[in-house]
């Protein structure tokens, strides 16, 4: 009954933080901030091991996670408090200092943001003490010794009724606190006029239009995954428990550090410039051999170029250190942010404001680089520097410091261990290579001779490509590879490689049961 006072008391703690917190800075709960805190301290193989475990659920994932370690805590505090309530105030104090010590710490969070958790840790430990109470006055369960039992018979009733009362305060209490979390997260939903603004927001016609998608780039396997992905079917890979929420009359971007001219540039000034309209196909360093972790959309936004035209990189310069509102880092190559491609700040994804949780109002798209080094969303902060003097995010826990983008071919149809009919089979997925293009796509059958697939049309070096084969399929079972050429000529490596540090490499292998 201790324990579970204990999972009560933590239950109000975060539920009224919740609730309060909805007039605070939302990633500034106790929630959001030990889990992305957490993130923070994630060594790169367990990242990974997240990210290969609950792909794109590795949030959920760590909510989960941490549910069951605070109940596990809450209930050892609970007992703690019950036996020496000094030492269980000791306990829950230090608890919210922790809580405090990641809020105040977050990027772009407030001293007054610890404000929720504070009275939050207070409120918890007002219901641990009022709970606990009634639990002192029972001394043993009721099986007292059987000749005690007419003696005890009216003591025993007492103690009924007092357990009856705990267990109705401690169920009150956690639909309260339930409740009091709910509320709180839909007042900070009804208070953040963000997604409206997003909503309301028009975006100007690019002064140059994205070149026209030629026909025939979708495979013409059925299955194959849409060439353009739709915005809501796009992968989402970040750091971020809370997507933050910028208003866009508030946000700037400072470029500084070995530069000329320091210009911060605002929302309008970005709106009234120049924008140009590219697809360019984004994808993730932790992408598995096989995996989903790309998309590939239509961006609106303003060449990099252009700005670091105006800021004037110093001599000795290699790197922009971009930084993310809430404190995400990534180093990109110089030289690559002043070549020809269509690297930029990006306000439009398919022809929409960039959604929240793609980086809205503004992020990066480097057209051949990994997410991790490039693609920074909710950009506020160009820093021109160099990578001798400066660490990205990923790179400070084991990733490496720049990240091109490997060659990589999947099969996307048949699904791996599917089930088909003997007799012609189609076979069809997509390949990347961005900046180089792809040039070949090749599948081997069991151990048999690589055969050409049929390549869909390319619509540019920076966008992935699609292939189909039509397979005379017999019975048993079968082995489906794939690998890919590059548009320089280069065969796709076939020495398997894990994401960490800096990509995975290797042949995908499909298993399929032909019948
Ligand atoms: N602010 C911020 N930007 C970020 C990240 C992040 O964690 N925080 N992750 C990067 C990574 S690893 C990738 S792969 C891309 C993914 O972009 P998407 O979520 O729009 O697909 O965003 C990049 N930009
Ligand atoms: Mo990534």
């Amino acid at each position: 009954m201790a324990a579970l006072a204990g999972v009560v008391a933590a239950a109000v703690v975060l539920a009224v933080a919740e609730l309060i917190g909805a007039f605070f800075t939302a990633r500034a709960t106790p929630l959001f901030a030990l889990g992305s805190t957490f993130i923070d301290f994630t060594p790169p193989g367990l990242k990974d091991f997240a990210i290969a475990t609950f792909g794109t659920n590795d949030k959920t994932a760590l909510f989960v996670g941490m549910g069951l370690t605070i109940a596990v805590l809450a209930c050892v505090l609970g007992v703690v408090a019950y036996r020496k309530w000094a030492l269980g105030v000791l306990g829950v104090l230090f608890m919210g200092a922790v809580i405090v010590a990641c809020v105040v710490t977050r990027a772009g969070v407030s001293g007054a943001d610890a404000i929720p958790s504070v009275l939050g840790t207070v409120a918890g430990l007002v219901v641990l003490r009022l709970l606990l109470v009634p639990l002192w006055g029972l001394k043993a369960w009721p099986e007292a010794p059987a000749d005690q039992a007419a003696d005890d018979d009216a003591r025993l009733r007492g103690e009924g009724t007092s357990r009856r009362r705990f267990f109705a305060a401690a169920g009150i209490t956690a639909v309260g606190a339930g409740i009091a979390a709910t509320g709180g997260r839909l007042l900070g939903a009804a208070r953040s006029n963000v997604a409206r603004a997003r909503e309301a927001l028009r975006l100007p016609s690019p002064a140059k239009a994205a070149a026209a998608v030629p026909p025939g780039v979708q495979s013409p396997v059925s299955g194959v995954g849409p060439w353009l992905t739709p915005n809501g079917e796009f992968y989402r890979i970040d750091t971020a428990l809370s997507v933050p929420e910028i208003n866009v009359d508030d946000w700037e971007l400072r470029v500084h550090g070995l530069v000329e001219n320091e210009v911060t540039l605002t929302f309008q000034d970005l709106l009234d410039a120049n924008l140009i309209e590219s697809h360019v196909t984004l994808t993730c360093v932790s992408n598995p051999v096989g995996g989903n972790l790309a998309g590939n959309a239509k961006w609106l936004g303003l060449p990099i170029r252009e700005v670091l035209a105006r800021a004037k990189p110093k001599d000795g310069a290699d790197m922009v250190l971009s930084k993310s509102i809430d404190g995400f880092t990534a180093s990109t190559p110089l030289e690559v942010l002043q070549d020809g491609r269509d690297a930029m700040l990006a306000v439009g994804m398919n022809g929409e404001p960039l959604p929240l949780e793609h980086g809205y109002p503004v992020r990066m798209v480097v057209p051949g680089l990994y997410g991790f080094v490039s693609a920074t969303k909710w950009v506020v902060d160009l820093e021109v520097t160099r990578f001798a003097d400066n660490k990205a995010y990923w790179t400070n826990r084991g990733w490496s410091e720049r990240g091109p983008i490997k060659t990589m071919a999947r099969v996307e149809v048949p699904k791996s261990f599917a089930k088909v009919p003997a007799g012609k089979v189609a076979v069809g997925g997509t390949a990347w290579a961005q900046t180089r293009g792809i040039a070949k796509v090749e599948i081997q059958i069991d151990n048999g001779n690589w055969v050409e697939t049929t390549l869909s049309t390319e619509a540019s070096t920076i966008t992935w490509r699609q292939w189909s084969y039509e397979w005379d399929a017999t019975p048993g079972p079968h082995y489906i590879k794939v690998r890919a050429t590059d548009g320089t000529g280069e065969v796709q490596t076939d020495q398997r490689a894990d994401p960490v540090p800096d990509g995975a490499s290797g042949w995908q292998s499909v298993m399929v049961t032909v019948q």
